[in-house]
């Protein structure tokens, strides 16, 4: 039995394919596990719960089959899906977390978080962050009509698209400073996070003692990725 964290899917109606991959790893590899963790950006754009798209419903329920058969399922919101709410949470089936999560896997103590507070370098980022992480902006963005947030979303999204292309690519990596800040302040030693889309696990060293920080990958071109953790240790993994 193993403990399984994915992120990164950004699942989107035009990418049917990545939806279907998701939902074979639902009720297939995700069945023996002992629990599973989606750490953000699980959709490419989540506009609110009140979203009346088949894709919200068809995984929704996908989930749910998932948690109902007896793994229990855990969500971090991500720079995508920040919107997710407690109406999906519970059609769904899984548990939504706080932004950063300490758990026990396996005997230690690790953290989980998305991984974009760790990209300090990015400052325009963490302004725009600061600004939609805000409960009462996100209520009057809630309160406006579907096809307005739907239009909205697709505009944000093409300045992204437009602003991230002007980016060096190290200014979209995490911050070492920052990593190793967010480890000591949470006084653990291990950490499990996504957003970069660089998978790796990188060992290091804090105070003399081994540090360990996972980054999950994307799906994309048709492969999924998943980190799988139990008691022998980590393994990145990806999969068609
Ligand atoms: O997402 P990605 O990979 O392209 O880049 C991210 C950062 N970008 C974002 C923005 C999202 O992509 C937008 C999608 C939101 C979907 C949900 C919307 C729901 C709300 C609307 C409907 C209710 O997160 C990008 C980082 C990159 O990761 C790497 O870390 O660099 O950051 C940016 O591109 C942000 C720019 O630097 C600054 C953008 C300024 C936007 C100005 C508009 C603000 C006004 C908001 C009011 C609507
Ligand atoms: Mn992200």
């Amino acid at each position: 039995m193993a403990t399984l964290f994915i992120s990164d899917l950004h699942l989107d109606a035009s990418c049917p394919a990545i939806t279907e991959l998701f939902l074979a790893f639902l009720s297939g590899q995700a069945r023996q596990a002992d629990a599973c963790y989606i750490l953000g950006d699980l959709f490419e754009a989540w506009i609110g719960d009140d979203d009346d798209a088949e894709l919200g419903r068809t995984v929704a329920l996908a989930l749910r089959d998932l948690s109902d058969s007896g793994v229990p399922v855990f969500f971090i919101h991500g720079n995508r899906d920040f919107l997710v709410g407690e109406r999906f949470a519970a059609v769904a089936g899984f548990r939504l977390l706080a932004e950063t999560e300490i758990i026990d896997l396996y005997g230690e103590p690790v953290l989980l978080l998305h991984g974009d507070t760790l990209c300090t370098d990015d400052t325009e980022y963490q302004a725009f962050r600061t600004q939609v992480r805000d409960p009462l902006w996100q209520s009057q963005l809630l309160a406006l009509p579907l096809a307005q947030r739907r239009l909205l979303a697709a505009q944000l999204r093409e300045t992204s698209r437009q602003s991230t292309r002007q980016k060096a690519a190290d200014i979209m990596d995490v911050n070492p400073g920052a990593v190793l800040q967010t480890l000591y302040d949470h006084r653990v030693k291990r950490m499990i996070h996504g957003h970069t889309h660089r998978p790796a696990i990188h060992e290091g060293l804090l105070a003399g003692e081994s540090t360990r920080r996972a980054v999950l990958g994307d799906w994309s071109n048709d492969v999924g990725s998943v980190l799988r953790c139990d008691a022998n240790g980590w393994h990145l993994e990806t999969f068609a």
